[in-house]
């Protein structure tokens, strides 16, 4: 059914909602065990528990050929010397590539091959697109002062894997150095933070 009330949505980048569809937020406490300062973590949740990102999606057609879509909005801030960022996840259905389309702010993706364990760092800028192929774990990052702001378009048959993600995280972090962003292997300085 060609119904246009259903394939228009419009929504709005500066609150990170889509009308009429769900939008679900994620605070600081859901990213517990990914940061790499256990104890400016824990401080940076305090009593407020701030909110990291919010993801607004558009899931009305599902089943073979069909396409999700989320608007995300990652808020400026760090943990320690890190920045925000989103939990990542590979896709459930691993196969299934996503376009993300950025709209505002400034940031980068990692993206971390499941199998070789390859990883690649992209920009993620207004008016450009980053290419997750199939089997890529992604993660995004806002490393600008403001919101970041983008689009991500996926298979409806995606589904989303936390669990990997959770268990042995992101081999490279983006962290703040001499006032500018810096992308590091997570090896150099998960020393640092060990008690
Ligand atoms: C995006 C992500 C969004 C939030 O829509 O879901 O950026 O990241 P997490 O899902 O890792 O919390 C996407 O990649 N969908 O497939
Ligand atoms: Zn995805």
């Amino acid at each position: 059914m060609l119904n246009p009330e259903d394939l228009f949505a419009a929504f709005d980048p500066s609150t990170g909602t889509i009308d009429g569809r769900p939008t679900i937020t994620r605070h600081l406490s859901d990213l517990r065990g990914l940061f790499l300062d256990s104890t400016a973590f824990e401080t940076a949740v305090g009593d407020k528990d701030p909110v990291v990102y919010t993801v607004a999606s558009i899931d009305f057609a599902r089943g073979e050929g069909q396409l999700h879509c989320g608007l995300g909005v990652i808020n400026p801030g760090r943990v320690g010397s890190e920045y925000y960022f989103t939990k990542g996840h590979l896709h459930s259905w691993k196969e299934a590539a996503e376009f993300y389309i950025g709209l505002r702010g400034r940031g980068l993706m990692i993206l971390e091959d499941e199998k070789s364990g390859e990883s690649a760092v992209v920009d993620l800028l207004p008016n450009s697109t980053v290419y997750v192929p199939g089997h890529t774990a992604h993660r995004t990052v806002n490393t600008g002062d403001t919101p970041l702001v983008y689009i991500g378009v996926y298979p409806s048959q995606a589904g989303h894997d936390y669990s990997s993600i959770e268990n042995r995280n992101f081999r490279k972090v983006v962290v703040e150095k001499k006032g500018a962003p810096a992308v590091m292997d997570r090896t150099d300085f998960s020393h640092q933070y060990q008690s």
